[in-house]
């Protein structure tokens, strides 16, 4: 197995980003319970997320959610971001909150939703101009209740010809990329439930074109480090929405369900080259704390997606060749368990330090008075969006 100083350079260049509603007030459709101190605007979002990154150096982007995080002057949004030591990240487009969206948004059947949906997602491009983000990221609430409700066929027609002129508008350096979610708020059918469906469109639309894979959006049992090994191999995976589920899209907190799934999915991403500067495969979380405070509950995540990654950095890939290549079923599987069985805690606390960062974050954050100044300070926060 490599030792810890071997991989700590790959480790340096671990950057994920964080959610822009990970900090607001959320919940459920049962209820959203309100926390003390939740920023009032994007700007104290971002303060938060860059407190995230102080912390941790892990997380030097943030991704804003349009229209949520709509300001009159993104540029200043910028340089706010920059003068807290962050960077804003991917635009996330929003075509399931208005009315207008009843049946549908890019793969409606009327011309006049497209549009106006389409037309959304241009002034995204726009924004992602003002803001120097990378990725426009498009996840659709699209889909049909009742079988029979709409022809499945025509919309993924009228999908693939709305991506087509939104696809037309990404400059360069800019990239699309589509996520995949198997169902909800649509129960019977979805526009885009899967990797399959996502790759198809995404292939057609050209190079600028990615899927990006949200760990909550499968069905139970599934494979997804399989996925991920196919997305790679085939240099379409864009990003990553990192997440827990138990049950459906619950958006807990990554590796807080199933660490085991996380170390899987890292090894896979290392073993395709998704992994570190220049990979092309963005490290992004998508969560909700609905209980739990918000910015311990993004630290928590963004270490976890370390410590599994640095799990995964350690496998001995030399002697898991060699097992494999003489068919040692039991060995190569334990090099494997070796490496996700090794408590990488300790030497991630040294290293830390060793860098200029507490050694535990979590510990640094309850001590310090971030927490007290903000819920001092702001009245009146804001929803992260879901169910406000
Ligand atoms: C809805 O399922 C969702 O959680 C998707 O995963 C998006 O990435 C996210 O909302 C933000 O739009
Ligand atoms: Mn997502
Ligand atoms: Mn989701």
């Amino acid at each position: 197995m490599p030792s810890f100083d071997q991989i700590t350079d790959a480790l340096a260049q671990q950057a994920i980003e964080l959610p822009s509603w990970a900090f607001g007030n959320s919940g459920t459709r049962f209820r959203v319970f309100p926390q003390a101190g939740v920023p009032r605007d994007p700007f104290e979002k971002v303060a938060d997320a860059a407190e995230v990154h102080r912390l941790t150096g892990l997380a030097p982007k943030v991704a804003l959610h349009i229209p949520w995080d709509l300001v009159d002057d993104f540029a200043a949004l910028r340089r706010h971001a920059e003068d807290h030591g962050v960077a804003l990240g991917t635009i996330n487009s929003n075509t399931f909150q208005d009315e207008a969206y009843k049946l549908g948004s890019l793969a409606h059947r009327d011309a006049a939703v497209r549009r106006k949906a389409i037309d959304h997602h241009l002034r995204c491009i726009e924004i992602m101009g003002e803001t120097g983000s990378q990725d426009l990221k498009i996840w659709l609430a699209d889909g049909t209740n009742y079988p029979g409700q709409d022809d499945m066929r025509a919309r993924q027609d009228h999908l693939s010809e709305s991506l087509t002129e939104i696809y037309a508008a990404i400059g360069e350096g800019q990239r699309l990329v589509l996520e995949y979610k198997i169902f909800e708020p649509a129960f019977y059918h979805t526009d885009v439930p899967d990797w399959g469906t996502s790759y198809a469109q995404v292939t057609a639309l050209g190079d600028k074109a990615f899927v990006c894979l949200d760990t909550g959006h499968h069905a139970p049992s599934t494979n997804i480090e399989f996925i991920v090994m196919q997305l790679l191999r085939l240099g379409k995976l864009g990003s990553f929405d990192f997440n827990s589920r138990f049950y459906a899209d619950d958006d807990l907190i990554v590796g807080a369900a199933d660490p085991f799934q996380l170390f899987r999915i890292l090894v896979e991403v290392i073993r395709g080259g998704g992994y570190g500067t220049g990979s092309g495969v963005a490290f992004m979380l998508d969560q909700c704390h609905n209980i739990e405070k918000k910015i311990p509950g993004q630290i928590r995540s963004v270490l976890n997606v370390q410590e599994m990654t640095a799990r995964a950095l350690l496998l001995d890939r030399k002697a898991l060749d060699a097992a494999q290549r003489d068919g040692d079923v039991l060995t190569a599987n334990g090099v494997f368990m070796d490496a996700f069985s090794t408590d990488v805690r300790p030497a991630l606390a040294e290293w830390r330090e060793s860098r200029g960062l507490p050694a535990d974050p979590m510990a640094a954050y309850a001590a310090s008075d971030y927490q007290s100044r903000i819920e001092a300070d702001r009245v009146g926060g804001d929803q992260a969006g879901w169910g406000a």
